[in-house]
C-alpha cells in the first residue's frame, strides 16, 4: 500500500480529507492551547483516504487497561473512527522502554473484520502516542452472521476439493478456518479463511478464502514461497556447497524455488526402495552435511548447474523450455548401478559401492540424464538402433559440455563415480571410444539386438565425430552447433548422416558455410566414416546403407542429381530401396542399374504410382531403362533384389540421366 511520506498536517486537513470517519474534535482539544506546537503527526493510506499512522498527544483520559484502550477508540479517537461495528482487543503487549501496545481488531455483527488491524500505543504515562493499522469504514452495519450459511468444516471441505488434494491428506499441522468480513471485488461477504499446511502432493501453506454464504471460493494463494532459504551442503566429494532450500514446519527441504521457472528444483530420496518420487530430503538446521545426504546434496546442486548450463547459455528453460520442475530421486534400490531419465524425472542409484558410487555425484552423469529429457521434447530421437546412440551421443556431448561449464573439462564420462577403486577411468571416452568397447568409426559399427540396437555402443562413433570437432573449435561452438541442430534439424528418425547435416546446417546457420566450424564438422564426421551422403551424390560408406529408410515411395532417397552414380546395398532378403528425381515433359531419362551382386531389377514409377518402366535381366547383368517423359513430375526408381536376392557386401551402382 503506497503511504505518504510522514509530515505535518494540520488537523483540519486531515479531517477534511477523512472520508467515512468521524470529525475530531477530541484531538483538537487534546492539542490543547498549552501544548498547541505539538501537532499530530500522520500520514495516510492514500487509497482509502484515511490515515493510518498518527502520532501526537492523542488521549484525554489515561489508558491503563484493555477496556480503557477499547473506551479510547470508542470515545476519544476521531481519526479512526468507524460507523459500522466495533473493535476487540486480541494482544496487549508491554516493552522494555514501559510502553504499552494495544493490538485491537475491527469486528462487526461479532464477526473480524479481514485485515483491519489497528494498534493503540500507550505510554509510560498512560497517555496514547500513537495509533496506526488498517481499519475499513465503509462496511454497512448490518446481520452479517444471518448470512452465514457454512460451518468452518464445510469450509476446509471446500477449499481441499478446489485445491484438487487427495482424500487422504496428512497435513503438517491441524487445518484452521476463520470466520471474516472480506471484500471480494468491492462487495463484503462473510468468508471463511482456511489455512492448510502440508508438504504432499506439493509443499503448500494454502490460504483459502471460502465464502460463508455459498461456498465458492473467493481468493486463493500458497504462501509457501516465501519460505525460499540458503542452506549448505557437504557434496559427495567432501566440498561445501550453497544450496538452495526451503523451510516450512522447522524444517529444511532441498527444494529451489529462485530460478525463473514455473516450478521448482526439487530432490527425494527412494529410502532404497523404488517408488518414485519418494520422500522430501529434510534438515533441521539447513547445513546438509550428514554423509547420508551427499548424494542428495550432489543431485540438488548439479541439477542447478544443469539448469543455469541450459539457461544462461540458450535462454532454454528447464528440459522442455516451459520451466517445468526439475524432479531427482537418489538412493533409488540397492546396490544399484545406474542413472536414468524415466520420462518425468531424474533417479540415480547409490552403486554397489565398487563398480559405481553413488551416481548423483558425477555432474556428467546428471547432466547426460537431462539431456536425455531435452532430446526428449526436442528431436524425440527414438532410443533404438543408430537415432537411439545419437540420443545417448548427444547426452554424452552435453555431460562432457556441462562438466566444462562447471570447470572440470575431460573426456570421460562418468569417472566420478565409475570404479571409486580405479583412478583415471570412466564408463566411456569421447576421446577414444574404443578403450570401453565401443567403434570409433563407421567400419566398427555393431550390428546388435542387445541394448536396443546397442545404443551405448554405437554412441562412440558420434561421440568420436564431436571429439574430432570440439579439439577444432572448442567447447563453446561446438556446443552451440549440437545445440541448434538437437532442437532445430534432428528428428525422431534421424541417422548418423543425418546427424552430419544437422550439424553441418547448425554450423552454417551459425559460422557460415565456408567456416572453419563447418569445415570441422565436415571434417570430424568424415574421420569416423560418415561422410556427405546425405548430401546427394557424396561418397559412399562401405559397409552401410546410406540411404535407409527408403523402403517405400513415400520415403524414397532424393531427389537424385542427375548424372551421379549412388552406391547403396539390398540388405536382407525383404530390402526394396525406392529413390526419387524430377523430370520435366520432353526429357529422355536413363536409368542404369551395374555392379550387381546379385540378380537385382529396376523399375520407374510416375508421380502417380503407377509403373511405367521396368528392366529384368537374369543374374547380375545389368539393367537400364529409356523413357521419355509426357508429363511434369517427381518420377521415382525402385530397386529390388529377384526371389530374395541381396548382399550386404557389395553395392550396386545406380545412375540416372534426364537429358
Ligand atoms: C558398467 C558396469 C556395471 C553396470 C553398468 C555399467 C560394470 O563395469 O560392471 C550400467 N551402466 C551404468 C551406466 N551405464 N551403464 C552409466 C550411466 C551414466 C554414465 C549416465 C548411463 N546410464 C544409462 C543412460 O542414461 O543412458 O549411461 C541408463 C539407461 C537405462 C535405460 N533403461
Ligand atoms: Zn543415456
Amino acid at each position: 500500500m503506497k503511504k505518504s511520506v510522514k509530515k505535518f498536517i494540520p488537523l483540519s486537513l486531515a479531517f477534511s480529507m477523512t472520508i467515512g470517519v468521524t470529525a475530531l474534535p477530541m484531538v483538537t482539544s487534546a492539542a490543547t492551547t498549552k501544548d498547541k506546537e505539538i501537532q499530530p503527526k500522520i500520514t495516510w493510506d492514500q487509497e482509502k483516504g484515511i490515515p493510518d499512522f498518527v502520532s501526537g498527544k492523542l488521549s484525554k483520559k489515561k489508558v491503563k487497561n484493555k477496556g480503557d484502550a477499547l473506551a479510547f477508540l470508542k470515545e476519544d479517537n476521531n481519526l479512526f473512527k468507524v460507523d459500522a461495528g466495533e473493535f476487540q482487543v486480541k494482544d496487549i503487549t508491554t516493552d522494555e522502554l514501559g510502553m504499552t501496545h494495544y493490538r485491537t481488531e475491527m469486528t462487526i455483527d461479532g464477526i473480524s473484520v479481514y485485515g483491519s488491524d489497528l494498534y493503540v500505543h500507550v505510554n509510560k504515562n498512560g497517555e496514547v502516542y500513537t495509533v496506526n493499522g488498517e481499519i475499513e469504514p465503509k462496511i454497512e452495519n448490518k446481520k452479517w452472521s444471518k448470512q452465514v450459511k457454512l460451518s468452518a468444516n464445510e469450509a476446509v471441505a471446500k477449499a481441499e476439493s478446489y485445491l484438487e488434494l487427495p482424500s487422504s491428506m496428512s497435513y503438517t499441522s491441524e487445518p484452521t478456518s476463520d470466520l471474516y468480513l472480506y471484500q471480494d471485488k468491492k462487495q463484503w461477504l462473510p468468508v471463511y479463511l482456511v489455512e492448510l499446511q502440508f508438504l504432499e502432493p506439493y509443499p503448500g501453506r494454502e490460504f483459502v478464502f471460502v465464502s460463508a454464504k455459498d461456498g465458492k471460493v473467493v481468493e486463493a494463494y500458497n504462501a509457501i514461497s516465501e519460505a525460499a532459504a540458503t542452506g549448505t551442503g557437504k557434496k559427495s566429494d567432501g566440498t561445501t556447497v550453497s544450496l538452495n532450500t526451503y523451510s516450512s514446519g522447522g524444517q529444511f527441504y532441498l527444494y529451489d524455488t529462485t530460478k525463473p521457472m514455473n516450478g521448482v528444483i526439487e530432490t527425494y530420496t527412494a529410502n532404497n526402495r523404488t517408488q518414485l518420487p519418494g520422500n522430501y530430503v529434510t534438515d533441521n538446521d539447513n547445513v546438509f552435511n550428514a554423509s547420508a545426504q551427499a548424494a542428495a546434496v550432489d543431485a540438488h546442486y548439479n541439477a542447478g548447474i544443469t539448469y543455469d548450463y541450459y539457461y544462461n547459455t540458450f535462454g532454454r528453460n528447464s528440459y522442455d523450455d516451459n520451466g517445468s520442475s526439475l524432479v531427482s530421486t537418489v538412493h533409488y534400490g540397492q546396490d544399484y548401478n545406474n542413472a536414468f531419465w524415466n520420462g518425468s524425472q531424474m533417479v540415480y542409484g547409490d552403486g554397489d559401492g565398487t563398480t559405481f558410487s553413488p551416481l548423483s555425484g558425477a555432474l556428467d552423469v546428471i547432466a547426460h540424464e537431462l539431456t536425455h529429457a531435452v532430446t526428449e521434447s526436442t528431436a524425440n530421437l527414438v532410443y533404438q538402433n543408430q537415432p537411439g546412440a545419437l540420443n545417448e551421443s548427444m547426452s554424452d556431448v552435453f555431460g562432457t559440455i556441462v562438466e566444462a561449464y562447471d570447470g572440470d573439462m575431460d573426456w570421460l564420462m562418468g569417472e566420478d563415480v565409475y570404479t571409486p577403486g580405479t583412478r583415471g577411468d570412466g564408463l566411456r571416452s569421447m576421446k577414444d571410444p574404443t578403450l570401453y568397447n565401443q567403434p570409433a568409426h563407421m567400419n566398427n559399427y555393431v550390428n546388435t539386438t542387445a541394448d536396443n540396437g546397442g545404443v551405448h555402443t554405437n554412441s562412440g562413433i558420434p561421440n568420436k565425430a564431436f571429439y574430432n570437432i570440439a579439439t577444432k573449435i572448442g567447447l563453446d561452438k561446438s556446443g552451440k552447433i549440437y545445440y541448434r541442430a538437437l532442437t532445430t534439424y534432428l528428428t525422431s528418425q534421424s541417422d548418423f548422416a543425418d546427424a552430419r547435416s544437422a550439424l553441418l546446417q547448425a554450423a552454417n546457420d551459425l559460422y557460415g558455410e565456408s567456416s572453419s566450424e563447418y569445415t570441422a564438422v565436415e571434417n570430424g564426421f568424415a574421420a569416423v566414416g560418415i561422410n556427405g551422403s546425405g548430401g546427394v551424390g557424396g561418397d559412399e560408406t562401405p559397409g552401410s546403407d546410406n540411404y535407409e529408410p527408403n523402403d517405400n515411395i513415400n520415403n524414397a532417397f532424393g531427389p537424385l542429381t542427375s548424372g551421379k552414380t549412388y552406391q547403396s546395398f539390398i540388405s536382407t532378403t525383404t530390402d526394396e530401396d525406392f529413390f526419387k528425381f524430377n523430370a520435366n515433359s520432353g526429357n529422355n531419362v536413363r536409368i542404369n542399374l551395374s555392379n550387381l551382386p546379385d540378380d537385382y531389377d529396376v523399375y520407374l514409377y510416375n508421380s502417380g504410382g503407377s509403373l511405367v518402366g521396368s528392366s529384368e535381366n537374369a543374374r547380375t547383368r545389368s539393367e537400364t531403362i529409356n523413357h521419355s517423359i509426357s508429363q511434369s513430375g517427381t518420377y521415382y526408381v525402385l530397386v529390388v533384389g529377384w526371389n530374395g536376392a541381396n548382399s550386404v557386401s557389395n553395392p550396386y551402382h545406380l545412375t540416372v540421366s534426364v537429358n
